[in-house]
């Protein structure tokens, strides 16, 4: 490696953040051969020596010679953080790294944001200063959370905002679960996903989406678990971010790094959710006689099963891909790739917008996924895999999906209350609501028809810096509160 990698700080916030990072920093352990007090184990043989890791991305080393996840953890309530400071793990972390308060956010984001939430907010940009002291330079910081749940989406806001400020160039990622109906947990997640959604939008550089239901049915009916429960779909979500991560903890032919990535990605500020995919899902025993072919994982990441995002076909079928990043770990040649890659664009017919012909950014890691990482784990590594980040307009459908349900409960008005208690006003939700269509009309301005492929370019250029009322102003279009977008629920005002 050459040494000059940068660090990386997580931030895993609320229930699902925490879980989702107990996940994660489990498989990390895995991959780098540091056991659960935070002590080399020995290495796990040949792979070790051929692909060597970088432990100092996302670890610090103490002086006694330890590695700690450069890490903050933190819940509003104390359960959650609790099993992880009586856990098999608690000596993985420093004491002052695990936070949690004493009563939660109870799913309203304004506790999360305007009360509860808010008298935690030192604790833990202290603890994230700490970290960013004690490293040579920080690249970026990646927060878990879940836009549904109060301490996920109200404390994140703040945690993200802090960020922006404090570390202003440094890169803001998210990885966020959307609030899918069949497994959320509230009625009002439809409005804490929306606040949270308008709050980091111009705060995050970067937001990776998944949704319980789509990683619940991989869970079923790719992995045959019967009931899957949360720490099921840990463990998928924790094996594509690791391959997110790879590039930065382990050496490759052709690595991609998060800054590269993005680059790749992201084509306007605000058009920054891609769609992941991962291949394979195999159990121990559909992978016992088999190596995929490096086509078949690439043709699979482009199937909805393979999604961690749940999309209507009409959505899928309606949708253009901007830019496609493949990330492939294990013994994988660039070679194989760009047969897959040809053999994927000739037969699958993608459609790419107009403006960005060029497609597909690849990278290659030399480490290939953990074989599994514990006994209960269904899901078994192979010998390679591929995760795909895909910047597609597809996505839009999620806020469509969001706005429809935030609608039916605002134009009764429903559970405000809770939230004007907590120091909210009415207006707070018309803002981000409005923000959220804007953000839909950005996305159906990507798809130009070709006559008017200038000017939408010369609109999109201008939300970066001039924020989302400027551009539907400058658009030449109403904004959505006086009735332009569908659905106009809300112009009813
Ligand atoms: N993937 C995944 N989703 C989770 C997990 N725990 C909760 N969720 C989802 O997160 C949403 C609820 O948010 P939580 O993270 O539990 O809420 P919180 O951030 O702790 O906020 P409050 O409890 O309201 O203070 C629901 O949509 C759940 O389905 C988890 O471990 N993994
Ligand atoms: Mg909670």
């Amino acid at each position: 490696m050459d040494g000059l990698k940068r660090q990386v700080i997580t931030v895993h916030i609320g229930q699902a953040g925490v879980q989702m990072g107990n996940a994660v920093w489990n498989l990390y352990g895995m991959e780098h051969g540091i056991g659960r007090d935070g002590c080399l184990t020995t290495p796990a043989g040949p792979v070790n020596d051929a692909c060597p890791a970088e432990h100092s991305t996302f670890y610090k080393e103490t002086v006694a010679g330890k590695y700690i996840p450069r890490t903050v953890m933190v819940d509003l309530e104390p359960t959650v953080v609790d099993q992880i400071r009586s856990g098999p793990d608690r000596g993985l972390y420093h004491p002052d790294q695990l936070i949690s308060g004493k009563e939660d956010a109870a799913n309203n984001f304004a506790r999360g944001y305007h009360t509860e939430g808010r008298s935690y907010l030192e604790q833990v940009l202290e603890s994230i200063r700490l970290f960013a002291e004690s490293s040579e330079g920080v690249q970026g910081f990646i927060v878990f959370h879940s836009m549904g749940g109060g301490t996920g989406s109200g404390l994140t806001s703040l945690v993200s905002e802090s960020l922006r400020q404090d570390y202003a160039k440094k890169s803001n990622l998210e990885v966020l679960v959307y609030p899918a109906p069949k497994v959320s947990t509230a009625v009002v997640e439809p409005y804490n996903a929306m606040l949270v959604s308008h709050k980091t939008l111009d705060t995050t550089d970067c937001a990776f989406m998944v949704d319980n239901e789509a990683i619940y049915d991989i869970s079923a009916g790719k992995l045959d678990v019967e009931r899957p429960m949360y720490p099921n779909l840990n463990r998928i979500i924790s094996q594509v971010v690791s391959s997110i991560t790879a590039s930065l903890r382990f050496p490759g032919t052709l690595n991609v790094d998060i800054n590269e990535f993005q680059t790749n990605l992201v084509p306007f500020p605000r058009v920054h959710f891609p769609l992941l995919a991962y291949a394979p899902f195999a159990t121990a025993q559909r992978s016992a006689h088999q190596r995929p072919p490096i086509v078949d994982l690439t043709a699979a990441c482009f199937e909805p099963g393979n999604q961690l995002f749940k999309l209507d076909e009409s959505e899928h079928a309606a949708s253009k891909y901007i830019a496609c990043c493949m990330l492939y770990r294990g013994d994988v040649v660039a070679k194989d790739i760009n047969h897959a890659i040809r053999h994927i664009r000739e037969t699958k017919g993608l459609e790419f917008v107009e403006w960005c012909p060029t497609g597909f950014k690849v990278g290659i890691n030399c480490r290939p996924p953990v074989a599994a990482m514990s006994p209960d784990d269904e899901l078994v590594g192979g010998g390679r895999a591929v995760c795909m980040m895909s910047n597609t307009t597809a996505i839009a459908g999620a806020w469509t999906r969001l706005c429809h349900k935030f609608d039916l409960m605002f134009r009764k008005r429903a559970f405000i209350h809770w939230y004007e208690s907590e120091g909210m006003e009415k207006e707070d939700f018309i803002l981000a609501r409005e923000n959220i269509e804007v953000l839909r009309h950005d996305y159906r301005e990507l798809v130009p028809t070709p006559a008017s492929i200038k000017t939408e370019f010369l609109v999109a250029d201008k939300t970066s810096s001039a924020g989302f009322r400027g551009l539907a102003e400058r658009s030449g279009r109403a904004n959505f509160l006086q009735g332009d977008f569908e659905p106009p629920v809300i112009s009813e005002i």
